[in-house]
């Protein structure tokens, strides 16, 4: 017997659910920095062990007040993906930060799904900012409560163990024949294609370089991906922002900045493919972008 099933990663923005996929995979799915809402939609990758499969779905952090567009698409869009069937829940938290009203609305919102949950304490790596005991009422709520860093993987190898617990049993054979296993549990390593992944690690380089402001004023298109003949890779992507001094801001002095963040995304994705890349990155002014999001 394996054991395979979905679960879902939820929390406040910035907790470090991205970074907790990642770490897990072994690879990067999910973009990750320092700003709230780096992920904007949920993604779904899978891990693969010889115990089993696990889906995680990654979902956009949610806000307390979303008060722009942008911010309230997105905490909808994760507000729809708590509705999906999954196997488990981890709930996550972010030690290093104060218990305020948005973490009151997580928990509302976790408590209403009605499916096993794992409270997860993250950043304990970080013991001159711990707000800990402020979570401590909260294990009193959830059997399941572990302690972990994700960043530095520590703790999280009995995380994993009390995962595939709760996840559901098939066998070895059944699990091998696709048309047996449920079709949200047949993904590829992950959902995204590789037009919009290569667009999220352009935009991770645009959250983690510029700003409090910008990164919520832009998003990547990338519009061609051609393998040349002579072995370089070619892309072309566009950043829009929603106006001209956001423009100027992403260009930078004598074009600096569009430079720096071109060539850092280049050398991850030429790491990433293993091939020389060519990235054509230019930036447009669309002031509608974010109507059209979703
Ligand atoms: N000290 C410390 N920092 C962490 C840890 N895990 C994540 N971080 C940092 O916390 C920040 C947010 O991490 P993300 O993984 O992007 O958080 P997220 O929950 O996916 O955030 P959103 O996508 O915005 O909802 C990043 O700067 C991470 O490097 C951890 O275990 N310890
Ligand atoms: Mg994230």
């Amino acid at each position: 017997m394996i054991k395979i099933g979905k679960v879902l990663l939820v929390g406040r923005a910035n907790v470090g659910k991205s970074t907790f996929v990642n770490n897990v995979i072994g690879q990067k799915v999910a973009i990750t920095s320092p700003k709230p809402q780096t992920t904007r939609f949920s993604i779904r990758a899978l891990y693969e062990e010889e115990r089993g499969k696990i889906i995680f779905v990654d979902t956009p952090g949610i806000v307390g007040k979303a008060k722009d567009y942008l911010s309230k698409r997105i905490n909808e869009k994760t507000l729809q993906v708590l509705n999906e069937s999954v196997d488990l829940v981890i709930y996550m938290v972010d030690a290093t930060r104060k218990r305020d009203f948005e973490e009151s609305k997580v928990l509302g919102l976790v408590r209403k799904i009605n499916r096993p949950k794992i409270l997860v304490i993250n950043k304990i790596d970080d013991p001159g900012k711990s707000f800990l005991p402020q979570y401590k009422f909260l294990e009193e709520e959830f059997k399941d409560v572990f302690q972990i860093s994700a960043i530095n993987n520590m703790h999280v190898g009995p995380l994993l163990d009390k995962i595939f617990e709760y996840l559901p049993s098939i066998s070895v054979e059944a699990a091998a024949d696709k048309e047996k296993i449920p079709p949200d549990l047949v993904y590829p390593l992950l959902n995204l294609d590789s037009k919009i992944f290569l667009g999220e690690l352009i935009r991770e380089k645009i959250f983690l370089m510029m700003g409090e402001e910008i990164p919520y004023t832009t998003t990547v298109m990338v519009d061609q991906i051609l393998e040349r003949k002579n072995g370089i890779t070619y892309i072309k992507a566009r950043i829009l922002t929603t106006n001209d001094r956001y423009k100027g801001m992403l260009i930078g002095k004598d074009g600096r900045k569009i430079k720096e963040i071109g060539s850092y995304a280049r050398k991850e994705i030429a790491l990433a493919i293993n091939k020389k890349v060519f990235l054509d990155l230019t930036i447009e002014v669309d002031p509608h972008w974010q109507e059209m999001y979703y």
